[in-house]
This record gives structure tokens, C-alpha cells and sequence, in this order.
């Protein structure tokens, strides 16, 4: 039995704040015992390890419920690896990810998800799930998504937005949530009108505006909020859960509350992007702006207070990266002269933790509440509490311990993501991640990568632990 020991650290979990050492045992935690005591002094004698963890947080791995690796899009593929991406993602503190499958149009679902698989299994240096995106929701598809849900696939992403690509009409989306309101899957919502965008995309180009900063101007806040008004109600007819995904604008955040307030089962998810960049970005000079190309698109400033709040009010629940790296060179450019070109997406999951740690120092959230929305909600969200998202008996040795004074200034000089440039390039935040455990494996030691590909467990999932 190999045990480690973590001491003298602050234990800082979504429930509290406890001066206490950490018992790893064969890859779970074992126990938590106040600094000094004899229990804890005991097990420093036997451990294998002790880790010290004075004057540091120590923390739950956190989940990202959110990414794209290797994700075909836009005429090419994000630059991240499940290799590369989860390798950062360890870097920054996330033990966990959970990545969308994507079924193919006219083909099945399971063949996405095989396909996934394929790209996956063996190559991630941290834990990983599953969602799956329907691009072609007919009645194969619908008799699928009980398979998978009994399997651990149990969260399924729609979208309003990408009209011929990834669209679902209202019907296709109305028959998948009532096969998810009975299989107890979650439906996972882009929001967005895509069928209005796209002509406001054909005026934009035909009058000449082409550059970035259009991006954010076509696909208007109003936008959102009406593609999340309406699956609102859809999911109120079909009796279903909804969790909308990368939520950018205030209006929708206020359909969100309202719905909430209703007692709905509704839920939301920002990104980092959305708490610290802006239109202001989208707009930098010399074709810049395509770095910031994501979608929903970042908004004008005044929107990052509307989003802080959502999150101290519970009416946001989750912060995922929604991370889909695309190189500037070589991949960005390809929307030079049409922003309808520029592959949708923005580098992330290596600063999560660190920006909302940022968010801590800010004065936007708690301690506890970092924890809460980076670990252990979106480890209940989608049926991964308490293996994942806290620090307790019997849950898995995916530990942080971070450094909640050091400085670092964010680069893609320094970054260990596959792609040449960082959205938060030359930004200084406050509080670095030091040492990782995965599963009580060191993945970083002390900043150094310890860590392999295929150390990281395809992990299949529980339903959504929030449903009422
Ligand atoms: N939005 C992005 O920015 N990238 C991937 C897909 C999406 O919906
Ligand atoms: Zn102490
Ligand atoms: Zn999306
Ligand atoms: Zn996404």
C-alpha cells in the first residue's frame, strides 16, 4: 500500500476551509486530520511521501466540464491533442476533463463515440469523460441516447447556433429532450439563433465588414438570449433538464435567473473568456482580434459584472474553458479577409483555475466558491461527486496544492498548450499551482511535469446530481 501524506496545508473544499493534513492512500484520499495532532503526526512516520504544504492551499483536482481536443471544426482541427491538452490541463490544476464526442451527420451516434475513443484512450495525462454532441438527432440517434446514459455518456450537447453543421430544429431538439427527461440524460445547450446570424453573417460580408471585431457584432446578445428563452421552454414542455452552455451575455443570464426563480431545472455555464476579455479584444488592430473568435462571442465589457454576478447568485453555476485552440498561423488566418472564416474557438484549459483564483483576489468570489464552481459543482453537474470535485474519504487523490501568493504572467511563451499564442498574453495573476496528484499519482512536482500519457482513466459518468 503506498500512502502520501499532504501537510500543513489550508484544506479548501466547496464546504470549507479546514487546517488539516491528507491521507492518500492507494490512490484515494483516507483521511483528513488536524496539523498536529497525533493522528496526523502518525502518519507522516509511515507515509512513503509527505508533501508540504505550508502556507498553500491545498485543493480538489478541478473538473472541466468543457473542452475540444482534436476537434474538427471550421475546415480544420484544434491544435490540442487529448495528449497535449490534458497534459496542460494537469499543468493548470485540472485532473479531470470531460470532452464532446461528435456524431456525424447521417451516421450513428456510437461510431462518434468509438471515434473518440480512438483519439482519447491511452494518450490523456489526467482523467476523462465523455459528452456527445447530436449533429443529426432522428430516431436511431433518440434510441441511442439510452444506451449511453446507461453506459456513462450521459450528458448530450445541442445546438440553435451552426445552421448545416451542427443545427437542431426546434422538434429535433423538443424529441431529444424528452428522451433525456426519461433516461434522465442532460441536455446541453448552444444558445444562439444561428438561422438570424447567418444573415446578418451575408449582410456584414456583402457590405464589406469583414475584420474580427464583426463577430461579436453579428451574433448579437439578443440573440442568445432568445435561442435561451426558447430552449427554456422547450425543456419546460418536454419536462426535461437544460444546462446552457458557454453563457456570454447579461440578457441571457436574466432568462437563466427567471427560469430559476421558477423553480425550473435549469442550468448555465460561463468561461473564463467571458469573466476577463471583451469586445475591446475582438476589436485589436492587424487581423489580433481572430485570436478572440469564439462563440457565443465575447461581449462588450459591461457583461463580465452581469456574469460575477450570476455566479455569486447561483443563477451560473459552472466555469468550464470550453477550451478549442486554433493556431493564429496557419488556422486563424484562414478567416483573413472573412471572419465567418476565422475557426471558432479560444485556448483555456491551462489558466481555469488561476483566472478564477484571480476572481478570489478580485474581491468577485469566495475561497470556497472558486472551489464550488471550478470542482465540485461541475463534478455533481454531471455524475462525478465525490470520486472527483472535493477532498473526502473515499474520493480520488486529484489534488492541488497552490500557491495562493505567487505571481506568474501568463504566456505563450510558457504555456504548455499546443498553440502559438495565449488569449491572456502578458496578464499577471496571482497564485500558481505547485504540486498535482492524479489518482495520488505526482502528475507536476513542484512545477515540473511528473506525469505520462496514459496515466489518465476514461471515467464513465452518473446522471446529474442537482435534479429536483
Ligand atoms: N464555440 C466555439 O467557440 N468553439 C467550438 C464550438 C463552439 O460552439
Ligand atoms: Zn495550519
Ligand atoms: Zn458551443
Ligand atoms: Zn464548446
Amino acid at each position: 500500500m503506498s500512502r502520501t501524506v499532504v501537510r500543513g496545508g489550508l484544506v479548501v473544499t466547496a464546504a470549507d476551509e479546514i487546517h488539516a493534513d491528507v491521507l492518500v492512500e492507494d490512490g484515494r484520499i483516507a483521511a483528513l486530520a488536524a496539523h498536529g495532532t497525533t493522528t496526523a503526526e502518525s502518519w507522516a512516520e509511515g507515509a512513503d511521501r509527505t508533501i508540504d504544504a505550508t502556507g498553500k492551499y491545498v485543493i480538489p483536482g478541478g473538473v472541466d466540464a468543457h473542452t475540444h481536443m482534436d476537434f474538427p471544426f471550421g475546415g480544420t482541427s484544434s491544435s490540442d491533442t487529448f495528449e497535449t491538452g490534458t497534459r496542460a490541463a494537469a499543468w493548470g490544476g485540472t485532473t479531470t476533463i470531460v470532452d464532446f464526442a461528435v456524431q456525424t451527420r447521417g451516421r450513428a451516434l456510437r461510431e462518434g463515440l468509438d471515434a473518440w475513443h480512438a483519439k482519447a484512450d491511452a494518450q490523456c495525462a489526467v482523467d476523462y469523460a465523455f459528452h456527445m454532441i447530436l449533429s443529426d438527432v432522428n430516431e436511431h440517434a433518440l434510441k441511442e441516447l439510452d444506451l449511453l446514459v446507461e453506459e456513462g455518456v450521459t450528458s448530450f450537447k445541442l445546438f440553435t447556433a451552426y445552421p448545416g453543421v451542427f443545427y437542431s430544429d426546434d422538434g429535433q431538439i423538443l424529441r431529444a429532450m424528452q428522451r433525456s427527461a426519461a433516461n434522465g440524460g442532460l441536455v446541453m445547450m448552444h444558445a444562439e439563433n444561428g438561422i438570424a446570424i447567418d444573415v446578418l453573417v451575408e449582410q456584414a460580408l456583402a457590405e464589406g465588414r469583414t475584420d474580427p471585431r464583426y463577430h461579436g457584432e453579428v451574433r448579437r446578445e439578443l440573440l442568445e438570449a432568445e435561442a435561451t428563452h426558447r430552449t427554456i421552454q422547450l425543456a419546460r414542455v418536454a419536462g426535461a433538464p437544460l444546462y446552457v452552455v458557454h453563457v456570454s451575455a447579461e440578457e441571457a443570464v436574466a432568462e437563466l435567473a427567471q427560469a430559476r426563480d421558477k423553480g425550473l431545472n435549469v442550468f448555465g455555464e460561463t468561461c473564463p473568456q467571458y469573466l476577463f476579455l471583451s469586445t475591446d479584444n475582438l476589436a485589436e488592430p492587424d487581423f489580433e482580434g481572430a485570436k478572440y473568435v469564439c462563440s457565443t462571442p465575447l461581449r462588450p465589457r459591461e457583461h463580465q459584472a452581469a456574469l460575477w454576478r450570476g455566479l455569486r447568485t447561483n443563477d451560473l453555476q459552472v466555469v468550464s474553458t470550453d477550451h478549442c485552440p486554433f493556431c493564429f498561423k496557419g488556422q486563424k488566418e484562414l478567416g483573413r479577409g472573412d471572419f465567418s472564416k476565422i475557426p471558432n474557438g479560444l485556448p483555456g484549459v491551462e489558466h481555469r483555475m488561476d483566472l478564477l483564483h484571480q476572481g478570489v483576489v478580485d474581491g468577485h468570489i469566495s475561497r470556497r466558491h472558486w472551489i464550488e464552481i471550478a470542482c465540485a459543482t461541475p463534478a455533481r453537474m454531471f455524475g462525478l461527486y465525490p470520486k472527483k470535485g472535493t477532498i473526502a474519504p473515499g474520493s480520488d487523490a486529484d489534488l492541488v496544492i497552490y500557491d495562493p501568493a505567487a505571481e506568474q504572467v501568463l504566456s505563450a511563451a510558457t504555456h504548455h498548450m499546443n498553440v502559438d499564442y495565449s488569449a491572456y498574453e502578458g496578464r499577471t495573476v496571482t497564485g500558481r499551482v505547485e504540486t498535482v496528484l492524479s489518482r495520488g499519482e505526482t502528475v507536476i512536482d513542484e512545477r515540473r511535469y511528473t506525469g505520462r500519457a496514459g496515466h489518465g482513466q476514461y471515467t464513465p459518468r452518473g446522471t446529474c446530481q442537482y435534479l429536483n
